[in-house]
């Protein structure tokens, strides 16, 4: 059988545990051939570090895909995560035409808790829900849902109603398949509900919920259910390989989070996700 390929387009944090550094090694763990496109590099994530560098690659990420174009290169899927600029999500949106076999799976990457990262704007936001309308599947979380249907963030108390009309709104954005990640409805469960537009079927994974929070563990998320969607797993079985990679590389991480507070030990949980999609 070909090998599934994947590319996957947002920065290269080179310490940090997040975007790339994850995306890429747990897709090719899951045994497809990933292709990376470094939207920028950075000394360090943003999210607790100071005075990281950057170096901003956008200008090679059109000449990349005009060289892969003219070597007939062709994708299964396409991933994002953290872009930056509004002018990158432009580009991303080109590849989207261009690359027009590939399943596009958004995650918007700008908030979280209620608040935007430092670098955007809510103008940066309304350029991600349009993205979003472009994609095959999103992965909000309840944050980025809420900036990008102009709507309130509602941190607790929610009910199963409101997460399957947030979800609607979503597809109503243009995506086949929306996926919000934290939700949590007693306090004792944390998982995904997923809503398929062209079924009108919801899907959901719930676990323990685990009170504590680590940086990049939304780009873990995302990398474990982009690899299984474009394997051809089915989105419930997806969202369950995801939750389920992403609470242990939590629970592994647990012991030394103090230490650890800048992203979790993904690695040593890989085997676990390799037998999770037998
Ligand atoms: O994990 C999301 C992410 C990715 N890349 C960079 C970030 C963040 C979140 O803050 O700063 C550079």
């Amino acid at each position: 059988m070909r090998q599934k390929r994947i590319m996957t387009i947002q920065d290269l944090s080179c310490f940090g545990k997040c975007s790339l550094t994850v995306a890429h090694p747990i897709m090719s763990a899951m045994g497809l051939e990933v292709c990376p496109i470094p939207t920028a590099i950075l000394s360090t994530h943003t999210a607790g570090f100071t005075n990281w560098t950057f170096r901003d690659l956008s200008a090679d990420l059109i000449p990349i895909a005009e060289h892969w174009q003219s070597q007939h290169l062709t994708f299964d899927g396409i991933s994002t995560g953290y872009l930056g600029t509004r002018e990158m999500i432009g580009m991303v949106e080109d590849y989207f035409r261009r690359f027009p076999e590939a399943v596009k799976i958004v995650d918007p990457v700008f908030a979280d808790n209620g608040k935007l990262y430092p670098a955007f704007d809510e103008a940066y936001a309304a350029g991600v829900a349009e993205l979003c309308g472009h994609a095959d599947v999103i992965v909000p979380n309840l944050t980025e849902a809420a900036f990008m249907l102009g709507e309130a963030y509602i941190p607790a108390g929610y009910d199963e109603e409101y997460i399957h009309g947030l979800l609607r709104r979503l597809a109503a954005l243009g995506c086949r398949t929306a996926v919000v990640t934290g939700v949590n409805y007693d306090g004792a469960h944390q998982g995904a509900v997923g809503y398929e537009a062209d079924s009108g079927q919801f899907f959901q994974y719930f676990r323990e919920n685990i009170d504590v929070s680590f940086h990049g563990t939304g780009d873990i998320f995302t990398s474990a259910l982009a690899g299984a969607v474009v394997l051809g797993k089915p989105l419930q079985e997806a969202l369950r390989i995801a939750v389920d990679y992403t609470v242990e590389c939590i629970k592994i991480t647990m012991p030394d989070k103090d230490e650890h507070w800048y992203g979790v030990k993904f690695e040593s949980c890989l085997p676990g996700l390799i037998k999770s999609l037998e």
